[in-house]
């Protein structure tokens, strides 16, 4: 390790090298998260490749899509893994159990939760980027994104219909897992609430082995529950309303709520231009409205900062991280919470940190206790989460902070490592490297 990083690429090698790891990482089925330590398809992982790709090669891009989708679960879920046959990851299907649930997709194998919900953010991206091509490209992208509205749709309404269940709007997760922020110190308290007894089946990490420095990942104790609260939804046949009534962990997500809402938004800009049902339109407007109340009634009345709620303790949750500035990807919180909100990320607590090798948003405040600066979602900087806010502040008209941002992502990531997540001091890529969705996203920045 050491932390060095003598290189740095000039952005025409960069690009190139990015496209090289897409290409390495397609099975020729799927493009797999990351070469050894995730070998299969990860939903919201392929929607920023699939963005990635729209650069280099339109109907590959379209493909992926068409292969997460292909692996909807029949009430509408979009499962957060869709498994290849390779068995070098644990949980594999297998472990999971999902062959016999009521609501699984036919001839394919996936997990049985979900994660963020940022494809239809992928599908504009991909228009977007297709319109500035040839006219091909443009009609193919158009087709691909009328045909698979209906299926956003109904991912969207399986979000409200099963995972709304509070009275604060908030979407709810019942596995860390599904926030994408697997080990975020956001569900430390959650988490301690989950007791896997003596009844867990024994296991094997597979995911230690590859990843040299196993203090990077999360620990055995974590694993465990993560294992539990899947053994819990095999138990209830993954029927969605038994496993939000019975799961030992059912949280209010504030950054997938907040994903949501802008989601929902964009589903309505694409369902307006090819002509979908007006009462559709109608539901969309609504769960956003929802969604985004639910975001703004969750920040703190001093810090501003958006919270989690533990909806089996009914509390907010305190602990601040990246996902505490949720309200500036979907707006609707008042103008003076934002306002605090943008100079706290511009603060020497977050972005403006001096020791930053790249003002990247750490997962984590350098300045809190219990910030780790090399263990995954517990401080280190993740490329995706900085094209998101990015993305965000572009379409809320603030270019220049989106111009910002994507300096400092291209900065960070500029060693050509590609790594899954960054120590935010030394820029040392951490996890896996040549990881597809941090390729993606330099190749979005750079284009
Ligand atoms: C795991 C693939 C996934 C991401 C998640 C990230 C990590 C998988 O990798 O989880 O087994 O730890 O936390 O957001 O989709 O890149």
């Amino acid at each position: 390790a050491g932390g060095r990083r003598p290189v740095r690429y000039a952005r025409p090698t960069l690009a190139a090298r990015a496209a090289r790891v897409l290409r390495d990482n397609d099975t020729g089925a799927v493009i797999t998260a990351a070469p050894r330590l995730y070998p299969h398809m990860w939903s919201w992982d392929a929607a920023f490749i699939a963005i990635g790709l729209a650069r280099l090669d339109l109907p590959r891009a379209v493909a992926e899509l068409e292969t997460l989708f292909r692996a909807q679960w029949r009430n509408g879920m979009v499962p957060h893994i869709v498994f290849t046959d390779d068995d070098a990851y644990f949980p594999g299907p297998d472990r999971w159990g999902t062959d016999s649930a009521v609501d699984g997709p036919h001839g394919v194998r996936t997990s049985g939760i979900c994660q963020p919900p940022v494809h239809a953010i992928a599908v504009q991206r991909m228009l977007e980027i297709a319109r500035t091509s040839s006219p091909e490209e443009r009609a193919g992208a158009e087709r691909f994104a009328r045909s698979i509205w209906p299926a956003l749709y109904s991912w969207h309404r399986w979000l409200v219909e099963y995972r709304t269940p509070g009275p604060s709007g908030l979407i709810a997760i019942v596995h860390g897992w599904e926030s994408g922020m697997d080990n975020s110190p956001r569900w430390d308290v959650p988490y301690a609430a989950v007791d896997p007894g003596d009844e867990l089946p024994p296991y094997v990490r597979k995911d230690v082995r590859i990843v040299g420095d196993a203090s990077e990942r999360p620990t055995d104790k974590e694993y465990d529950r993560y294992l539990w609260l899947i053994e819990e939804m095999r138990r209830a046949g993954y029927d969605q309303k038994e496993v939000v009534r019975s799961s030992s962990f059912l949280v209010g997500d504030v950054f997938i709520t907040a994903l949501f809402a802008v989601s929902c938004d964009v589903l309505i800009e694409l369902g307006t231009e090819f002509g979908q049902p007006g009462s559709r339109l109608a539901d969309l407007a609504e769960w956003a409205a929802r969604a985004r109340d639910a975001v703004a009634g969750s920040c703190h009345s001093v810090s501003g900062m958006a919270r989690d709620r533990d909806l089996r303790a009914n509390r907010w949750l305190d602990t601040q991280t990246i996902a505490g500035f949720s309200p500036l990807l979907c707006g609707g919180a008042p103008d003076e919470v934002q306002m605090r909100l943008l100079s706290l990320l511009d603060s020497d607590r977050w972005c403006g940190h001096p020791g930053l090798l790249a003002p990247v948003p750490p997962s984590v405040s350098p300045m809190r206790p219990g910030f780790n600066p090399r263990q995954y979602w517990r401080g280190p900087q993740w490329p995706v989460v900085n094209w998101l806010f990015g993305w965000a502040f572009a379409r809320r008209g603030w270019h220049e902070r989106a111009r910002k941002l994507r300096e400092a992502g291209l900065r960070l990531t500029d060693d050509g490592a590609f790594g899954e997540y960054y120590e935010p001091f030394t820029g040392e890529p951490l996890g896996s490297t040549d990881q597809s969705w941090t390729a993606a996203v330099v190749l979005d920045w750079l284009c």
